[in-house]
């Protein structure tokens, strides 16, 4: 077979792609039909197509670019690495020095006594880690039967059996035989869609004591440990009301219930702090890492866990590990990238300069005709879309429709800008500057202009009954 290579004309790459390539939650019979958008490369926070047309990246790839493309640093790094030493395994008592150093690294940079890294490819993997290291932990301490974890619907938390379990998203769990036996799912504190009559501090309150309502129904001797993203990513950047965290906090410490903060999303920098614990003021007992970790430049996340929670689990010999557990090229580039973020001040960045200017921008998206609810933490945002935003109705059509018609609009204004049901989000690379921020609104504004245009041409601007 001939090289394939940036310059062949887009229809003959697309027509190969729907070929041979199976696209991840996509439907490929129709995708191969419409044909893929073929990325060629990418800088800061701009791709580039296989038309040469430049794409704002508000979404930094899928919630990982967090340093913005184009860093040649990571490529050297990881050349330096692959030289030296391309791989080796750390299961049969070796190390190696990315490894030794990336979890020196992680443990510096988390809070409190969350000490010790074991690593993973990314966040699915990570997750799976944590369920037989919960599970692990409470049958050395002699409670066996404490085995059962509670999530929460429309969680996202990975795709392998184990992850999508412990995640709430129905439509996976409709496929594949999942979830596994002993997770259980409570209710998300999503205010604008499903809280009623109530404010949303009483909701915030009513939606954490569900967990305080499940333990009790299910036992406090059966019940391992709750997982939770600070704030809900794939879901729609969904942001608990404030009385949320604090209240979940103290049922997990009232029933010896092991807190997992899944910082796949929210660490490192995301929120305008190294992790979203932080920013929404817990104290967890695992933490999930990974896209962020790397900037997504190299495959590698990883479950963070306290002293107490390793010296237990190094009592025993934990049956469990992957091929590429701290992968010395990811390791090492993940390494750099920490690094980049540290000297370069991004965090700071992002809590003083684009996080505040983002905010002000965002939160006045509110005001247009088609926009509910504005959202934001740090770097991360949402708007719900409605056709009518004092009562926060929901649209007649089927849920997404509308969601689906915006996305397409900002698709074809070149930004970057995805939809979950109805609401539509950002997670843009943490680099992107004021300037760079008054271009991505100029794209918004025009693109939620044609949607309400199309959406009452098509006559869907109602509201279900
Ligand atoms: N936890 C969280 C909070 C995530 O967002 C994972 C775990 C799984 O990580 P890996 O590296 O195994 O993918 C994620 C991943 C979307 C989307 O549509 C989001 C993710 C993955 C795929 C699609 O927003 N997040």
């Amino acid at each position: 077979m001939s090289t394939i290579t940036n310059h062949m004309p887009t229809a003959e790459l697309q027509a190969l792609d729907a070929a041979h390539h199976m696209h991840p939650f996509s439907a490929n019979g129709s995708l191969a039909q419409e044909g893929a958008r073929v990325i060629t490369r990418a800088k800061g926070v701009y791709l580039t197509d296989s038309e040469g047309e430049e794409i704002l990246d508000a979404m930094a790839g899928l919630w990982c670019v967090n340093i913005g493309y184009g860093r040649d640093e990571l490529a050297e790094v990881a050349a330096r690495q692959m030289r030296e030493l391309p791989y080796y395994n750390t299961f049969f008592k070796t190390t190696h020095v990315p490894v030794i150093a990336l979890a020196a690294k992680i443990a510096e940079l988390a809070p409190g006594d969350l000490n010790h890294v074991f690593f993973a490819a990314g966040g699915s993997e990570a997750n799976d880690t944590n369920i037989r290291l919960v599970r692990t932990y409470w049958a050395e301490k002699g409670q066996p039967d404490k085995n059962i974890i509670i999530s929460r619907h429309n969680a996202y938390h990975g795709s392998s059996v184990g992850s999508a379990s412990l995640g709430g998203m129905a439509g996976m769990h409709a496929q594949g035989g999942i979830p596994i036996p002993n997770i259980h799912h409570i209710n998300q504190p999503n205010w604008w869609a499903e809280g009623g009559g109530m404010s949303p501090e009483e909701f915030g309150l009513a939606r954490a004591r569900e967990l305080e309502d499940a333990i009790q129904e299910l036992g406090e001797d059966r019940v391992a440990a709750f997982i939770a993203e600070p704030v809900q990513g794939a879901g729609g950047v969904i942001v608990a009301p404030d009385t949320y965290w604090p209240e979940i906090q103290r049922i997990c410490d009232k029933y010896e219930i092991l807190l997992i903060a899944d910082e796949v999303i929210c660490g490192f920098g995301r929120t305008g702090n190294w992790f979203g614990s932080e920013t929404v003021g817990i104290k967890p007992d695992i933490m999930t890492i990974a896209k962020g970790l790397s900037s997504g430049y190299a495959p590698i996340g990883g479950s963070i866990v306290t002293d107490e929670i390793a010296e237990v689990i190094g009592g025993t010999e934990f049956n469990h590990g992957y091929t590429y557990s701290g992968h010395p090229v990811a390791a090492a580039v993940a390494l750099e990238n920490l690094r980049i973020l540290e000297e370069e001040k991004i965090v700071d960045h992002v809590r003083d300069v684009a996080a505040p200017y983002l905010k002000e921008k965002w939160e006045a998206l509110a005001d247009h005709p088609l926009v509910g609810e504005a959202k934001i933490v740090g770097m991360m945002a949402s708007i719900a879309l409605t056709p009518d935003k004092n009562s926060r109705a929901k649209f007649a059509s089927e849920p997404g429709t509308i969601g689906y018609i915006c996305r397409d609009r900002c698709f074809a204004n070149n930004l970057i800008m995805r939809h979950v049901g109805d609401r539509m989000i950002i997670s843009p690379p943490l680099v992107l500057t004021p300037a760079e921020i008054d271009e991505m609104f100029v794209r918004i504004y025009k693109s939620l202009d044609e949607a309400q245009a199309e959406i009452i041409e098509q006559g869907l601007m109602k509201a279900a009954a």
